[in-house]
């Protein structure tokens, strides 16, 4: 009780002079409850404070989240748009000057206008991201497909949780990426987490999971490196990137063979057991350690302890997703689940660690190549015509499904995609085999870019859109659990700067198309026509009204309409979204990575992320505290590994793949496996890791392998000797 008081008192703590807007993160899919301190005087935002009162982050915040606010009136924000008068400077900052919106609106229309009159309506594409909220995202879809008619619409969630999606559409039919709230965390008896770097990625998750050990439950951790995570698990499997699939594998074969199977439940609610059984039998302990490069004592140990937990949650990430294989992997992984019939009720169950902001809720409405709002498909002719009553076209004018993000700059490549309109992501710096994507970005006749500063993406744009903040608009993100929560606006956009359903209206009346856009004047209408396109879909949002959101603190999908209060947990009757309502338990056969080390490049690169960077590091990188705090990438080498290299702690070595090269500070650590290396991937230009990543695809969800290629370092003084 005196908790809760303190809580209350310091939650409603103003300032003279100032206000506090309710608001979340702009960052990963933790979406942490914060207040924005804004001046009342200059209206201007100016601090933040935690919010005690949310119930999934209770007062916690990590780096990223505590100076977000300096995002929204930082120096370096876009205040005018922008146009290139120097095609000759494209690739580089330089080469631009400042237009007013009238002026680029009006290129923008003649430009896509011609592009469609001479190569067709799909020589036009769109690429999105999720950090919006879905009133935009579910806008940038009908933008794509209405006011510019072009199939080619993806997004950067291809690269983040396709393949979890891909995975929880085959195991249960359905894709939300945790069956359960994160309240049910902290009272399982085991977590299995495998592939995520949760205390740096989801930091603010970590008090739960601490917990669970705290009340003498277990925690088992799959990662190739020894993260603060790792240190501190029951059991840490510390495998080769890469061999997930062998390391799920095995340890099913343990639970069937040790008698934790539930049959039951695999009888009454799943398919496939059989055939899975008879797979994994050739994964002993032996044959996954051999290929895995775990120790069979290990093995054994997690199926022991995960079989034996009454209540437990198998919970993944990118370290698993991020392969040519990642639907396999996180079907593997869901079905030590099904199989053991520890799902389907509170604190037991599956989740992913979702990973933007509006990861969840941004894939289904729309912005991916073959999805329309409610996560209908563009290839189901019933689905079409629901969105097309929203909308007001008819079926034989909605384009067919495109092509996957990746897909889409090898169709520029080769100029069947002449014109881009880019938002809300930076590939540029993010996308694998950037030497590719980067070729692909200049060789566009014509490209828009909308964001708030200038990215490295938008060094090859024509034109530059300037976009506001997370702060300066409003509308809903649904968080990793799969609640659907309230952005509010804490200050007017600054300078010219607008939010992107504001663009896209005034662009489709500049495109002949006003009569689909006029009516959405504000994030409110444009948030009411997306309810409605949702609605019948089976992420269905139309239940989840403002007002709802704020009176519950937000509303877990499926709300279907105005009395339901949502779907905190999925899969309570039993019943999967498959027709016959089944669950399907996967018979997977291993895979090794695209690219096994040789002798030319023996070691295995794997990247990931730090806790002071987002992402591209567009947003970070100019906060002072984090650039001082990470300033710059490096690569992360054992002390055996290093002495066979003669390399030394912060000496700067040359790091190399078939693709490309970097130069990379190095840092010694025993936490990683000898024959692996580690980049963060937060930094551009010649620091980009993905110069140096694979570009091979996984064939259900396109996702591309950023966890595992085969790589080679040298000392530079050799290079210089030669
Ligand atoms: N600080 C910070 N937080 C973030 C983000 C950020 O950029 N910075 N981004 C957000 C987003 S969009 C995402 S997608 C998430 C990502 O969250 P995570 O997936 O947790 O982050 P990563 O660092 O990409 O990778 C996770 C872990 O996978 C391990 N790994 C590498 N290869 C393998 C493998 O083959 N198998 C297994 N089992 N593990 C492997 C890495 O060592 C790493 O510890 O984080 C979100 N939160
Ligand atoms: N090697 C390697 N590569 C990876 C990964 C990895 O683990 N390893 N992870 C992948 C993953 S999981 C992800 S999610 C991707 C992310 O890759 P990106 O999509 O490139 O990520 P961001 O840096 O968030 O890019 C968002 C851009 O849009 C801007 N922006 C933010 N909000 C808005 C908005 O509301 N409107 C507009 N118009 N602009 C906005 C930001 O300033 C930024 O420039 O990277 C992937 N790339
Ligand atoms: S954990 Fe994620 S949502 Fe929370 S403050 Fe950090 S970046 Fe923001
Ligand atoms: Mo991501």
């Amino acid at each position: 009780m005196q908790r809760d008081k303190f809580f209350k008192e310091i939650n409603n703590l103003t300032h003279p002079n100032e206000k506090l807007i309710k608001t979340h993160c702009s960052y990963c899919g933790m979406q942490c409850g914060m207040n924005l301190r804004v001046n009342t005087a200059t209206n201007k935002i100016i601090g933040v404070e935690p919010r005690y009162d949310w119930p999934v982050t209770v007062g916690k915040m990590c780096p990223k989240g505590v100076t977000a606010y300096q995002q929204t009136n930082h120096k370096d924000r876009l205040l005018k748009p922008l146009i290139r008068d120097d095609a000759s400077l494209k690739g580089t900052k330089e080469g631009f000057r400042e237009a007013s919106w009238e002026e680029v609106y009006d290129l923008i229309a003649v430009k896509f206008q011609q592009l469609q009159a001479e190569y067709g309506k799909d020589s036009l594409s769109v690429f999105s991201g999720v950090s919006m909220t879905n009133e935009k995202c579910y806008l940038t879809g009908k933008f794509a497909r209405v006011a510019l008619g072009t199939r080619y619409i993806d997004y950067n969630g291809r690269f983040c949780m396709s393949s979890a999606a891909g995975g929880f559409l085959r195991s249960f039919g359905v894709d939300r990426g945790s069956t359960l709230p994160w309240t049910d965390i902290h009272e399982t008896d085991c977590l299995f987490i495998a592939g995520s770097n949760t205390s740096e990625c989801h930091p603010t998750s970590m008090f739960r999971v601490w917990s669970v050990q705290e009340r003498g439950g277990y925690l088992i951790v799959a990662d190739p490196r020894e993260t603060p995570l790792a240190r501190r698990a029951d059991v840490h499997l510390d495998l080769k990137p890469g061999t997930d699939l062998a390391l799920a594998n095995g340890i099913l074969h343990l639970l069937i063979e040790q008698g934790y199977a539930d049959q039951a439940f695999i009888r009454q609610h799943t398919n496939g057991f059989e055939e899975t059984k008879e797979l994994v039998k050739a994964f002993t302990p032996d044959y996954t350690s051999e290929l895995t490069g775990v120790s069979v004592e290990k093995i054994i140990r997690a199926a022991e302890i995960y079989g034996k937990a009454p209540n437990a949650i198998v919970m993944f990430a990118r370290g698993i997703e991020q392969q040519h294989k990642g639907v396999d992997n996180v079907s593997a992984y869901v079905n030590l689940a099904l199989v053991t019939g520890k799902i389907g009720r509170p604190k037991a169950g599956v989740a992913t660690f979702t990973g933007q902001g509006n990861g969840q809720g941004g894939r289904e409405h729309g912005q991916k190549a073959d999805l329309l709002p409610g996560y209908r498909k563009i290839t189901n002719p019933k689905h079409v015509e629901e969105v097309c009553e929203v909308w007001g076209i008819t079926p034989e004018e909605m384009p067919q499904a495109g092509v996957s993000a990746y897909e889409m700059f090898e169709l520029m490549e080769q100029k069947t995609i002449r014109g881009l309109y880019l938002l809300c992501s930076n590939p540029a710096v993010s996308a694998p085999h950037l030497n590719f994507v980067r070729r692909a970005l200049k060789n566009l006749d014509f490209m828009v870019c909308a964001d708030f500063y200038l990215s490295e993406s938008a060094e090859f744009a024509d034109v530059i859109l300037p976009s506001v903040t997370w702060s300066e608009d409003e509308g809903t993100v649904t968080n990793l659990e799969g609640r659907i929560i309230k952005i509010n606006k804490a200050q007017e956009p600054i300078g010219e700067s607008k939010p992107d359903w504001q663009m896209q209206v005034e662009l489709a009346e500049r495109l002949g198309k006003g009569k689909y856009f006029s009516h959405l004047q504000t994030a409110k209408d444009v948030a009411e026509e997306f309810r409605r396109a949702s609605k019948g879909g089976y992420a269905d949002y139309y239940g989840a009204t403002w007002d709802k959101i704020d009176k519950q603190d937000g509303v877990f999908w499926p709300c279907k309409d105005e009395t339901d209060t949502g779907t905190p947990h999925m899969f309570l009757d039993k019943k999967f979204y498959h027709e016959d309502g089944r669950a399907k338990i996967c018979a997977l056969p291993y895979r090794p990575p695209a690219e096994e080390p040789d002798e030319t490049y023996p070691l295995r690169l794997t990247t990931g992320r730090v806790v002071y960077h987002y992402l591209s590091g567009n947003q970070t990188r100019r906060i002072p505290f984090l650039h001082d705090m990470c300033p710059e990438p490096y690569v992360e080498v054992h002390p055996e590994t290093a002495s066979q290299y003669h390399i030394e702690h912060e000496e700067r070595v040359r790091l190399f793949t078939r693709r490309g090269e970097s130069v990379y500070r190095v840092k010694i650590t025993e936490a990683i496996r000898k024959d692996t290396v580690f980049v963060p991937y937060h930094f551009g230009h010649e620091q980009s890791i993905n110069l140096l990543t694979i570009d091979a695809l996984d064939p259900i969800s396109r996702m591309p392998e950023f966890k595992a290629c085969a790589a080679q370092i040298e000392k530079l003084e050799q290079k210089k000797v030669q």
